[in-house]
């Protein structure tokens, strides 16, 4: 059995040592005959030796013959599949040859826009908002005050999915489900996507996107309401900037406010200007105290409680912050205008 053992570690090794020398098909078919070959591989012979052996060791022999014939056979497998696998040419770089750009995507202009506006608010404590943007007629118009088959309504051009369900033409109803489910003091903004019917021109489209805003708790004045708006406006236009108030109508806010501020375009001395149309002001939100009815709808106490609202359209108010004549440049992605907003 000693005798055999030494043949075994012997046959390994001359195999091993061979095997390192193989480098193609044609050794390594040759390898596999002078190891395996049925009549004369040098492993093939050992289990001839094993009918030699003592009756009480040839378990373990055999054990050790079997497991010299794995080791052979799956080195040899994996040894011809390495020499089998197709040879990559060599890759020869061109050292004088200019750089690839790699392009790294910018935030959208519109998405840094609003994070702008959000940060005002936040600053000043408010919280951020979202709801579903298919909507019932119940949020999007009867909680706020339009009664049904109101002419309101028609200024809203609303898209129907059915009866009772449409998709929301702006973001109150994020808000009147606020004011459902908690109590005052409430100071948040809404922003997100709405719909309306439209045709698309140069200032329309039927999706866009807009923020709206809230703010219920005791003592809430107009005061309030100019004076947040006012601080915001600042904030996004600059200091200097002239802001005024203009009485205005909705639904939902009494009284309600729309505010303008001086046009950045020409600041009034033009009187052709295309983004003011010679007026001097430039239109950006609408405002006004909460209606109390709408406040009754969602349990919230008149008696009590009193709020402001405004809304702004977040598009609109960046083609004319950024200077852009056509609100349809946010939506096509032609990546000549999207590289020109954020860090490049
Ligand atoms: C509740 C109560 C009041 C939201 C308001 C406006 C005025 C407004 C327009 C601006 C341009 C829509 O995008 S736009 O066309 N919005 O003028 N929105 S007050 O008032 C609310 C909202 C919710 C419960």
């Amino acid at each position: 059995m000693a005798n055999l053992k030494d043949r075994i570690d012997g046959v390994r090794k001359a195999f091993e040592d061979a095997a390192l020398k193989a480098g193609d098909a044609k050794s390594l078919e040759e390898l596999r005959t002078a190891f395996l070959g049925r009549k004369r591989g040098h492993v093939t012979l050992l289990f001839e030796e094993l009918k030699s052996v003592a009756p009480e060791e040839k378990r373990e022999a055999g054990r050790l013959v079997n497991e010299l014939k794995g080791f052979v056979s799956d080195r040899l497998q994996v040894l011809e599949a390495v020499v089998q696998a197709p040879v990559r040419p060599a890759r020869t770089i061109d050292m004088t040859l200019p750089g690839r750009k790699r392009y790294v995507g910018t935030p959208h202009p519109l998405t840094l826009f609003q994070k702008e506006i959000e940060a005002v608010f936040l600053g000043m404590g408010f919280a951020i908002e979202e709801g579903p943007e298919i909507e019932t007629d119940y949020y999007n118009f009867e909680a706020l005050n339009f009664p049904p088959h109101h002419p309101a309504r028609d200024s809203w051009d609303t898209l129907y999915i059915k009866d009772d369900l449409l998709l929301r033409t702006h973001t109150s109803p994020v808000q009147v489900r606020v004011m459902e489910r908690s109590k005052p003091p409430i100071r948040i903004i809404c922003p997100g996507r709405v719909f309306r019917r439209e045709t698309p021109d140069p200032t329309h489209l039927p999706m866009f996107l807009q923020v709206e805003g809230l703010v219920i708790d005791e003592g809430i004045t107009f005061a309030h309401l100019k004076g947040t708006l006012e601080y915001f406006i600042r904030a996004l236009f600059g200091e200097k900037i002239k802001v005024r108030f203009r009485p205005s109508f909705f639904p939902f806010t009494e009284p309600s406010a729309e505010v303008d501020i001086e046009c950045i375009v020409c600041s009034g001395k033009d009187a052709s200007c295309r983004v003011c149309g010679g007026t001097g002001w430039k239109e950006i939100l609408g405002s006004g105290m909460v209606d109390p009815q709408v406040l009754k709808n969602v349990n919230i106490d008149p008696e009590k409680y009193s709020g402001w609202a405004f809304g702004l359209g977040i598009d609109r108010t960046a083609m004319f912050a950024f200077g852009i004549p056509e609100m349809r440049y946010f939506y096509e992605n032609d990546l000549r205008f999207l590289r020109q907003f954020g860090t490049k």
